[in-house]
């Protein structure tokens, strides 16, 4: 059979060793981030603390891919090199959320459905031309009182189904995201039951919309208790729920599963990453396209000064390192404590 033409970006994204730095925090979701530690909104900020990521030294070491915002793939440096110039220079591929804000699902309350697809394959041709290779949706189901319902499931699937298939039609790898939230008091087996019912509907839309599954990324939770529940699953339970429900939901054809970080503390991130990696039993590639877990101490380092930016760039580039150890199952304490290096500035 003749390998799909987006196959190489799949395997670049897929690279030993690396995963994705989700960078693509839209507007709101940016400005809390910002809020809570005093950091003024502005376009500016933004633009400065997306340098600072990018440009850290050896990122590529260990980060294969970046999800950028759609006001990032129109920014520049100090120096006037574009942001995604500034990865393609460094080996890292740049790709874009092209998903909207989520709306209310009519009829449905306490449940939302994720906007974007007006004018997609216009904005995707514009991508491709700023230098992105992939694009990435992102669904949200919450596990509530008689949440999710099946009619939500099954629209957000249709929805990142209908976005994959354009993606591909662009010449843009697809990393088809349905979030699965850890909000509530919900238990691992519950959330092992949404997250399968989730990923089951998904992949149907998908096979459906004749999505093809070999060029293609899903990104999505791990299997968790809720953030409420008395009652926390440990690392190995995690790990067991994660891969059984994937293995009963995603096909073999589907070349890697990248996970999301959820709003886990960075170490739990990590720890629960390497664990599920360590089985070495999965018929897919796994990896991490953490955001919180890979920022959160580089952006509390950085603070919105520019004398920290090398502080906050060894602060990322040691999450980085942490969870490339994960993925190949060789995170340890050691690695942890060993914290952030010195003289990663650009
Ligand atoms: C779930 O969020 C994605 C992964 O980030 P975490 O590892 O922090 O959970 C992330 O890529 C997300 O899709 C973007 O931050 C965009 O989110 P918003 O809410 O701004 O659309």
């Amino acid at each position: 059979m003749t390998a799909h033409p987006l196959e190489s970006t799949v395997a670049a994204l897929l690279a030993p060793g690396k995963g994705i730095l989700a960078a693509d925090e839209s507007l709101p979701t940016i400005g809390k981030r910002f809020a809570a530690l005093n950091i003024a909104p502005t376009e500016e900020n933004r633009r400065a603390y997306r340098e600072l990521l990018f440009s850290t030294r050896h990122l590529n070491e260990s980060i294969s891919g970046a999800i950028l915002f759609d006001e990032t793939t129109s920014q520049r440096t100090g120096l006037g090199e574009s942001l995604p110039g500034v990865l393609i220079s460094r080996g890292i591929v740049p790709g874009v959320k092209v998903d909207g804000a989520t709306i209310a699902l009519a009829n449905f309350p306490g449940e939302k459905i994720t906007r974007g697809l007006d004018g997609l394959p216009e904005r995707l041709l514009r991508y491709r031309e700023l230098g992105g290779r992939f694009t990435k949706w992102r669904a949200v189901i919450a596990i509530g009182d008689g949440l999710p319902t099946a009619t939500c499931i099954g629209a957000n699937a249709r929805l990142l189904a209908l976005f994959a298939a354009r993606s591909q039609e662009a010449g843009l790898v697809p990393i088809v995201e349905p979030e699965v939230l850890m909000d509530g008091n919900h238990t691992l087996a519950r959330c092992e039951e949404v997250t399968g019912l989730t990923l089951q509907a998904v992949l149907a839309a998908l096979i459906g919309h004749r999505v093809v599954l070999e060029a293609m990324l899903l990104k999505t939770g791990m299997v968790l208790s809720g953030k409420e529940c008395p009652q926390q699953a440990g690392t190995k339970e995690v790990a067991a729920a994660t891969l059984r429900c994937l293995r009963r939901a995603v096909p073999a054809a589907v070349p890697g599963v990248v996970f999301l970080s959820g709003g886990q503390s960075d170490v739990a991130a990590t720890e629960r990453l390497n664990a599920i990696c360590a089985t070495g039993a999965a018929p897919w590639k796994l990896t991490f396209s953490f955001g919180r877990a890979l920022q959160d101490a580089a952006m509390k380092t950085w603070h919105g000064a520019p004398a920290n930016v090398a502080a906050a760039q060894a602060a990322l580039l040691h999450r980085a390192r942490c969870n490339g150890l994960a993925v190949q199952g060789k995170y340890s304490a050691e690695a942890e404590r060993a914290g952030p290096p010195s003289g990663t500035a650009k």
